[in-house]
């Protein structure tokens, strides 16, 4: 009775353990598909590691499978025996000629695959020959920031690229708000486009990116930065080089002012002055009308707000429901309600009618309307 009841709590924690392995290898192989599949790469800064990564794991893979061969072998071979007389077997122990073999082909191997590793890892921290774009990448808590010096743009989120255009991107990270001595460490990844590289605060660090087709590229910050790190996310728009230029000129414009006398312009009077003592949206953001230079606040630059898909760290879609939830409670969309340091936008307590004034101002920050 007992023996039974034994039996099948042992098989029920069977059933569980092969359930839980099954879940797990589920999750481990979900990464390896959709958007941000490192092993899918879309460019020749992914395909350079990629290409090393296979042969690799290929030779560690007949490895695996020569060892734990021989340790099956040896199990089934050598195990104990009914009629065994408890005495041991042969002892190899200081064998030199098998400990030498053993010791000479793992470097052996080793040293054959460090030979493309050092070569690819110069190869990808050099600066890429022909055309190159640079964009500077600014880490802050919790999203990136994207600045072109060459045309004097600055983004937020999203990062747009010329297709089949290597892309030098010069990477830092600050923290305007907390401690701009300070700030901590990011990492920008868009694993199908180039591996990871650190954002190091008061220090540049490099990473090359390209790619070979259009489209949206999926990437996140990859170094635990805090609270709010999950919701740190970016995203690479790669377009035909024509539609780039086409979105450098209109980045490049001016934002337009509302005419006098319509809600917007409302809105815009309120993005400058809110009243009663409450700090203005413009002490942190740009809305760059053409007048001096393009100025960063220590928030995302809103000259085109709406050119953008996504916001605040490309977590939310840009609409107007969003936005309204956005400006009433800033903390709340980024799930940092509870953390008193907040995510660095006040809650402004803007009243119903400001709200309303406001995402008008700000829907009409959009370049193609
Ligand atoms: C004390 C500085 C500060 C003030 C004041 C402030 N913001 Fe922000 N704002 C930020 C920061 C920082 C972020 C980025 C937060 C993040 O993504 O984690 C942000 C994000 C945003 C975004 C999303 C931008 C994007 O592309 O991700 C919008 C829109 C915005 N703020 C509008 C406003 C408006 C409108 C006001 C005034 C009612 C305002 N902000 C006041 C600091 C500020
Ligand atoms: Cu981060």
């Amino acid at each position: 009775m007992r023996d039974n009841r034994r039996a099948r709590s042992a098989s029920r924690r069977r059933t569980r353990t092969t359930t839980a392995i099954v879940l797990l290898a589920a999750l481990a192989l979900a990464s390896c598909t959709g958007e941000q599949n490192a092993l899918d790469p879309a460019g020749p800064f992914a395909q350079a590691p990629h290409d090393l990564i296979i042969p690799v794991a290929i030779i560690a893979a007949v490895v695996f499978v020569v060892v734990q061969g021989l340790i099956i072998y040896s199990v089934v071979k050598f195990r104990t025996r009914k009629d065994d007389d408890g005495s041991l077997p042969v002892q190899t122990h200081g064998n030199t000629r098998l400990e030498i073999v053993w010791t000479v082909i793992p470097a052996v191997i080793l040293a054959v695959i460090a030979v493309p590793t050092v070569q690819g890892i110069f190869e990808q921290m050099d600066e890429p020959d022909g055309d190159v774009l640079t964009v500077e990448v600014i880490g802050h808590r919790w999203w990136f920031e994207f600045y072109y010096p060459d045309f004097d743009i600055y983004t937020a989120n999203e990062m747009a690229i010329p297709t089949d255009t290597p892309v030098r991107l010069e990477m830092t990270a600050t923290d305007p708000i907390r401690d701009p001595e300070q700030g901590v460490v990011h990492s920008f990844w868009v694993p199908r486009l180039a591996g990871k590289q650190d954002l190091i605060p008061g220090q540049t660090t490099f990473l090359n990116i390209q790619a070979d087709a259009p489209g949206r590229y999926i990437g996140q910050c990859a170094e635990y930065c805090g609270l709010s790190h999950a919701n740190m996310r970016a995203r690479v728009e790669a377009m035909e080089p024509g539609d780039f230029d086409a979105w450098v000129d209109a980045q490049a414009t001016p934002a337009e002012v509302p005419e006098d006398g319509t809600f917007e312009a409302q809105g815009r009077e309120l993005y400058h002055d809110l009243g009663d003592g409450r700090q203005a949206c413009a002490q942190c953001h740009q809305v760059w009308e053409g007048d001096g230079d393009r100025q960063p606040g220590t928030g995302p630059d809103l000259t085109h707000l709406m050119s953008r898909e996504e916001f605040a760290g490309a977590i939310h879609d840009l609409d107007e429901e969003n936005l309204r939830a956005w400006l009433e409670d800033p903390d709340a969309m980024k799930a940092m309600q509870y953390e008193e340091i907040g995510i660095g936008m006040p809650n402004l307590d803007l009243s119903e009618e400001e709200l309303d004034a406001l995402v008008a101002y700000m829907l009409m920050l959009d370049p193609d309307a």
